[in-house]
């Protein structure tokens, strides 16, 4: 058995969940899956775990660890396999930037509790047009910071940080019917990133809480 014991608490259209899921198959590690109800009691486990009350949390050994950004840092470092983080010091801090402008910039300004906040103060119906315009916007500005970077992927050829936070956020602009069909070369690393099966194993539909079809 393998003294790496390794539980990820998510939900499988967790965006920050599924870059955690993406580090953690493309290093080829065994982890156990544990879907979260956000109203069920699996929901008290991850507070008790985790104060700011989000997905996802990883626990390695009984050791706790937030935060997607961070984990996939840790994930990075303490496994062996392929490096999330080139090299090159002017490549990795350009895969981080585009890693924070997803995860910073764009996310949280889309997600369920930030939503319901824009319902409460704006009304109903303004939650999905406010996801949907701070999807558009963000992504806008990420097709042209990766027009400047990319290969096959974001930063060249090499798969960085910043391709594990690339599909969720173009996968979230769909769900809220932000029209992200003029970025072509987000599109395009989004495809060729679809083909490697670290990605392919992360994307919701593989999870075990996903909807049946
Ligand atoms: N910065 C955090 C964000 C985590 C996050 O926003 N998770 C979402 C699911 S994708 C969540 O837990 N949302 C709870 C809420 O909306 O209240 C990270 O990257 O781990």
């Amino acid at each position: 058995m393998s003294k790496d014991e390794l539980a990820l608490y998510t939900i499988y259209r967790s965006s920050a969940a599924w870059r955690v899921r993406i580090a953690l198959n493309l290093k080829g590690l065994k982890y156990e899956s544990r879907p979260v109800d956000w109203n069920g009691e699996s929901m008290k486990e991850v507070l008790s775990l985790n104060p700011a009350a989000r997905i996802p949390v990883l626990v390695h050994n009984g050791k706790v660890l937030t935060e997607s950004l961070a984990i996939v840092e840790y994930i990075n470092e303490t496994f062996p396999g392929p490096k999330f983080l080139p090299t090159d010091a002017y490549k990795r801090h350009q895969s981080r930037a585009i890693a924070l402008h997803i995860a910073c910039g764009i996310q949280p300004l889309q997600i369920g509790r930030t939503n319901d906040k824009v319902e409460e103060l704006a009304g109903a119906g303004t939650g999905p047009k406010w996801a949907a315009y701070w999807l558009y916007r963000g992504i806008e500005e990420l097709e042209q910071m990766v027009a400047k970077t990319a290969g096959k992927y974001a930063i060249g050829d090499e798969v960085t940080i910043a391709d594990v936070c690339i599909p969720s956020i173009l996968f979230n602009a769909r769900r809220w019917n932000a029209d992200i069909s003029a970025f072509p070369v987000l599109l395009a690393i989004e495809k060729n990133l679809s083909e490697i099966p670290a990605f392919a194993d992360a994307h919701p539909s593989k999870q075990l809480d996903a909807p049946k079809a």
